[in-house]
């Protein structure tokens, strides 16, 4: 699908593209920063910020059949998280065809340039098979040097009060789980699993050394991932809760598009609204946002 692209398609700058046989958008930026975004899904599938690596797990198993959801980047997960509901696990929209509605590049801007690329989707007949709401939602994806916002915006237009829960479903890569640490969640209510009683997280930082899956209420701060060098802080703003999952090994065996170590290099840490459903009124608008920022060690 050809896009808005007001400032035309020069070399080495952002473009329309394919991935793995994926529609995709390359937002590039002259310091050398990049992130693709395909269109099956608006699924951010890399981010490399200036003068650093892949951020992204993508597993080298995934699936680019544009039939399955992708295993990595960041999967838009709506109307529904997981099994909370009567919708396929994780809802729909990882799965469709959103429409790019537009991209562009501001390489000249302040410290290093922006660019940015913006995602649709609507209630169409299969949606409202599944869903019987009118919806429009749009995710747009901006770039700048060290930073990535991911912003999932959620529009109303029917008559009566839209309610969905929603993540992004973000797969950070990291070199060896074993060694990361995440701070920030302390003092937040972590959901027990499978019941709606929660204990507060004590732990001054979070580290996996097990299969994790858990949903922490209301966290009130950005959170730092740390990685040997590496460090990123993961800010959002709209979702108020955060989801932390790494299957471990036994369950990662049984995932057929993960590789059997993968489990070691992916920590997903999803800004999502899962304890309390989003609630939008007729003719309102509701956005969630995650912003990733480098941290790195010089
Ligand atoms: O967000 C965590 C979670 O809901 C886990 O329970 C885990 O199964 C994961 O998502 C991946 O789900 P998927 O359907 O992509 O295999």
């Amino acid at each position: 699908m050809s896009a808005k692209n007001p400032l035309g398609n020069t070399p080495n700058t952002s473009a329309n593209t394919q991935f793995h046989g994926l529609d995709a958008v390359r937002l590039t930026l002259p310091d050398g920063s990049t992130a693709v975004i395909s269109a099956f899904g608006a699924q951010v599938l890399s981010w490399v910020p200036a003068g650093g690596g892949e951020r992204l797990y993508l597993s080298p198993k995934a699936d680019f059949s544009g039939k399955a959801p992708i295993r990595g980047g960041v999967p838009v997960i709506f109307p529904q998280f997981a099994e909370r509901g009567p919708l396929p696990r994780h809802g729909f929209a990882r799965t469709a065809a959103w429409a790019l509605e537009e991209w562009r590049e501001q390489p000249e801007a302040e410290e290093g340039g922006f660019a940015c690329a913006v995602y649709s989707l609507q209630a169409d007949e299969a949606t409202r098979a599944l869903w019987p709401h009118d919806f429009k939602a749009e995710l747009t994806v901006a770039l700048t040097r060290d930073r990535l916002d991911i912003e999932l915006e959620v529009e109303n237009p029917g008559s009566e009060a839209l309610e969905f829960t929603c993540a992004l479903h973000t797969y950070l890569r990291v070199k060896e789980v074993e060694n990361a640490t995440l701070t920030g969640l302390h003092g937040s209510r972590r959901l027990l699993p499978g019941s709606q009683e929660t204990k507060i997280e004590s732990g001054p930082e979070l580290m996996v050394e097990d299969e994790v899956d858990d949903v922490y209420l209301n966290v009130p701060r950005p959170l730092l991932l740390k990685d040997g060098r590496q460090a990123l802080a993961i800010a959002s703003e709209g979702f108020t809760d955060v989801v932390v999952w790494n299957p471990w090994e036994t369950k990662c065996a049984g995932l057929p598009d993960m590789p059997a170590n993968g489990f070691r290099h992916m920590l997903c840490v999803e800004s999502a609204a899962v304890g309390k459903p989003v609630s939008v009124a007729p003719g309102e608008a509701w956005w969630g946002r995650q912003t990733l920022v480098t941290l790195d060690a010089a």
